[in-house]
C-alpha cells in the first residue's frame, strides 16, 4: 500500500462566497500546484469547474495502455492485462430515449473492432465500464487527492454494491449526449489518451434550451447554444488532464480523437445538500405523475418504489448512506477508528467535523421539508436521533 496522505482543511465557513459571475474561461492548473484545501475552497465548495493537468503521469493505464510511439492503443498489452470480460457498449449511431442504444460485447472483440477501423463498428463506445470493480487487484490508476472525499463510493464499496467508477474507450466521433450527472453528483474525468471536447454549462443555463414541453435536447451544438444565447464553455481536454464537473452542470462530450478516460461520480459534504434537493425534486415529479392515486393505501411506499425505479435512489437508500457516513465519522471523531478513502487518504480532524456538520444540516433540511413523509415511512426517529447525536458531539 502507498503512503498514507492526510486530506484536511482548516476552519472553513460552511457557506461559500456567492459566485458573482462565472469566469470567462475554465482555469487549467497543474495538480501539483493545488493543495487539497485550495481545491476544496476554490472549486468543491463553490461548485466551480476546473481542469487539472499532469494528473495521470504515474498511472499504469497512462503508461501501458497506450503505445506512445505510434500514438495508438497497446492492444497486445491490454489483451494480456485484462481478461476477455463482457463489457457495456453504446451505439452512438442509435438514439434510445434520451441516451444511446446500449448493448454488450466481449472486451477482446471490442479491441478487434477498434483495430479493424471498419465503418460499421466505428460508433461503438465502451462506456460506464466498472473495470476497477471487476478487477480490484489491477491498480491501473489512482484517484487524485482532490477527489478523495467521496461518500457515494465509500458507502457502495463497503457494502459490495455497484460503484460509480468507470472507464470509457471510444473512437473518434463517439460521444455522450447532453446531460447532467446521476443524482446531480460531481464527476471527475481524466483523459489518458486522445482529446475530448466538452460543451459545459453552468447550472440554469440549460433552461434556455427547454422546448415548450419542458424537454431538453438530446444533442446540442455551438450554433444552437449561440442562437439561444446560452453561456457555455467549449473545452478541449487533452491526455493527462482531469476535468472537475460540478453538481448540476449540464454537458455534452465528444471524442474528437480516439480517446480513453477514467471517471468517477461522487458526492460529499460540499454538495450533499444539492443531492438531497435533487432527490426531493425527483420525488415531487413522481408524486405529480401518480397524483390520481393519492388516496390509495400505501401511496407513500408506492412513490418510493417508483422513485427507486426511475431515479436510482429512494429516501431510505439516501438515509442509509448518510447514516453510514455519519457513523464512520462519529467513530473517527472519538478516535476509535480512522477514515481512509481509496486505501490511501486519511480524513483529518477538521474535515471530520465539517462532514458531521454537513450531515446535520441535511438531516435538518430533510426533517423540515419532509417530516410528515419521513414519519409515514418510519424513518423520522432514526434521522432525528442522528441529528441529536451530532449536536451533542459537537457542542
Ligand atoms: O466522456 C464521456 O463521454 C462522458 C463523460 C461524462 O459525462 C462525465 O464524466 O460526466
Ligand atoms: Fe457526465
Amino acid at each position: 500500500m502507498s503512503t498514507e496522505l492526510e486530506i484536511e482543511i482548516s476552519s472553513i465557513p460552511l457557506a461559500p462566497d456567492p459566485v458573482v459571475e462565472p469566469p470567462p474561461e475554465i482555469e487549467r492548473i497543474p495538480l501539483a500546484d493545488l493543495s487539497y484545501e485550495q481545491f476544496f475552497a476554490r472549486y468543491l465548495l463553490p461548485n466551480k469547474a476546473v481542469i487539472l493537468s499532469s494528473v495521470a503521469d504515474s498511472w499504469e493505464c497512462f503508461r501501458r495502455w497506450i503505445n506512445h510511439d505510434s500514438k495508438g492503443l497497446n492492444g497486445a498489452y491490454l489483451r494480456e492485462a485484462i481478461p476477455n470480460l463482457t463489457v457495456p457498449v453504446a451505439d452512438c449511431g442509435k438514439q434510445y430515449y434520451n441516451s444511446h442504444e446500449k448493448t454488450e460485447m466481449k472486451f477482446h472483440e471490442f479491441l478487434d473492432c477498434w483495430d479493424c477501423r471498419e465503418e460499421s463498428t466505428s460508433k461503438l463506445y465502451l462506456k460506464d465500464w466498472h473495470l476497477r470493480e471487476m478487477l480490484p487487484e489491477y491498480e491501473f490508476y489512482e484517484t487524485p487527492y482532490c477527489f478523495a472525499s467521496d461518500w457515494l463510493n465509500e458507502y457502495l464499496l463497503d457494502h459490495g454494491e455497484d460503484d460509480y467508477m468507470f472507464v470509457y474507450l471510444g473512437r473518434e466521433g463517439t460521444w455522450t449526449s447532453f446531460h447532467a450527472d446521476v443524482f446531480s453528483s460531481y464527476s471527475w474525468s481524466t483523459n489518458i489518451f486522445g482529446v475530448k471536447k466538452w460543451l459545459l454549462l453552468a447550472p440554469k443555463e440549460e433552461q434556455k434550451l427547454k422546448d415548450s414541453l419542458g424537454n431538453l435536447p438530446f444533442r446540442i451544438s455551438e450554433e444552437l447554444l449561440d442562437e439561444k444565447e446560452v453561456k457555455y464553455y467549449n473545452i478541449l481536454q487533452k491526455a493527462g488532464e482531469a476535468i472537475f464537473v460540478p453538481s448540476g452542470w449540464y454537458h455534452q462530450v465528444q471524442n474528437v480523437e480516439d480517446a480513453i478516460s477514467v471517471n468517477h461520480n461522487w458526492f460529499n459534504g460540499c454538495n450533499v445538500k444539492t443531492i438531497w434537493l435533487s432527490l426531493n425534486d425527483a420525488l415531487v415529479q413522481v408524486i405529480k405523475e401518480i397524483d390520481d392515486c393519492k388516496d390509495m393505501e400505501n401511496f407513500d411506499e408506492h412513490c418510493q418504489l417508483m422513485l427507486k425505479a426511475s431515479y436510482g435512489m429512494d429516501l431510505n437508500g439516501f438515509i442509509k448512506m448518510l447514516i453510514y457516513i455519519c457513523k464512520n465519522r462519529v467513530s473517527a471523531y472519538r478516535d476509535e477508528a480512522k477514515i481512509i478513502h481509496f486505501e490511501r487518504y486519511r480524513l483529518g480532524k477538521n474535515h471530520i467535523v465539517f462532514d458531521l456538520k454537513a450531515i446535520r444540516d441535511v438531516l435538518i433540511s430533510m426533517i423540515e421539508m419532509r417530516g410528515e413523509l419521513l414519519r409515514s415511512l418510519n424513518l423520522f426517529d432514526e434521522l432525528k436521533s442522528y441529528e441529536t447525536l451530532i449536536d451533542k458531539l459537537l457542542t
